[in-house]
């Protein structure tokens, strides 16, 4: 038997329940963070270790942003390439621009919102790597024929945190664009690409975004963890597909 309230004796699971929403709603308040995003915010060191250090997000950059030592994985892989550039279609408030960074590439970072790409050179001081990106405020598809780069880089939106309550997601589910206009906008600068993609996409459209591009490409794919947790699907294509890598669900050497 736990508190009573309103007369009301209440169980003790209830009573825990009650007291982490009204630590939600406190916290929320405090850090001006809407509650729906609170379990974000509890993961934020996985986020951004040096959370603390002055990061800046916004609501769409909580839900979005990878974790990071997932983005470190995806630099760790683009390094074993003879690679110098990276381009980063949809760098966000800078997750996976800043690992790139630190792992000695030059970063060009498009991001369609200005506010994101502030909190993004933000978050790349904290990480003493803004030097090594280049912003661009832009829209991806627009600038995809004028950028030059090794590997390119892409984490598009997915809709938002609802994607994880459809059962399968397919390729004409992300934004601003389908999949595979997006991958073949991608294709315009290298077939060179690694693709961050939800846990439940649609794997068999994944393998035709290789075997459709001419000549095909060879494919890998990740399962991404943190701890227990499947965070997301990496795609790599390309050569980056041929870098030995932990957890490959697959491997399609086509070419
Ligand atoms: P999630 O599934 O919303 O959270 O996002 P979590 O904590 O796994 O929740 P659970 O309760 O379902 O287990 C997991 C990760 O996916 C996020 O940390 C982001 O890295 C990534 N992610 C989520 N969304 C909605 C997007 C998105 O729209 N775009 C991109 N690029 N990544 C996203
Ligand atoms: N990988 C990033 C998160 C990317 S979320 C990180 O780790 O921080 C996807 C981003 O794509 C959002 O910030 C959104 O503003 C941006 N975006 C949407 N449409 C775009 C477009 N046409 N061109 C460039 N960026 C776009």
């Amino acid at each position: 038997m736990g508190t009573i309230v309103d007369g009301q004796a209440l169980p003790l699971a209830l009573k825990s329940k009650k007291r982490k929403q009204a630590e939600r709603k406190g916290i929320s308040r405090e850090k001006g963070i809407a509650s729906c995003l609170f379990k974000y915010w509890r993961q934020r060191y996985s986020l951004f270790s040096r959370y603390d250090a002055g990061i800046k997000m916004d609501d769409e950059g909580w839900f979005s942003v990878t974790p990071e030592a997932i983005a470190a994985s995806h630099a760790a892989h683009a390094a074993s390439l003879s690679a110098a550039v990276v381009i980063d279609c949809f760098a966000g408030v800078g997750g996976n621009a800043i690992q790139f960074a630190a792992r000695g590439f030059l970063v060009i970072a498009v991001e369609i919102d200005p506010r994101k790409v502030d909190y993004a050179v933000n978050n790349a001081r904290v990480y003493g790597v803004k030097d090594r990106i280049e912003f661009v405020v832009g829209d991806f598809f627009s600038l995809a024929p004028f950028l030059k780069g090794d590997v390119v880089f892409l984490s598009p939106p997915w809709g938002g945190p609802s994607y994880s309550r459809i059962q399968t997601f397919t390729l004409d589910m992300l934004k601003p664009k389908d999949g595979y206009m997006i991958f073949q906008a991608a294709q315009k600068i290298s077939p060179n690409i690694i693709m961050f993609l939800p846990r439940n996409v649609d794997l068999s459209q994944v393998e035709e975004l290789s075997w459709l591009s001419c000549p095909p490409l060879a494919l890998k794919i990740e399962e991404n963890y943190m701890e227990t947790s499947l965070k997301g699907i990496t795609a790599y294509f390309g050569d980056t597909a041929l870098v030995p890598s932990k957890s490959s669900l697959l491997k399609t050497d086509i070419s």
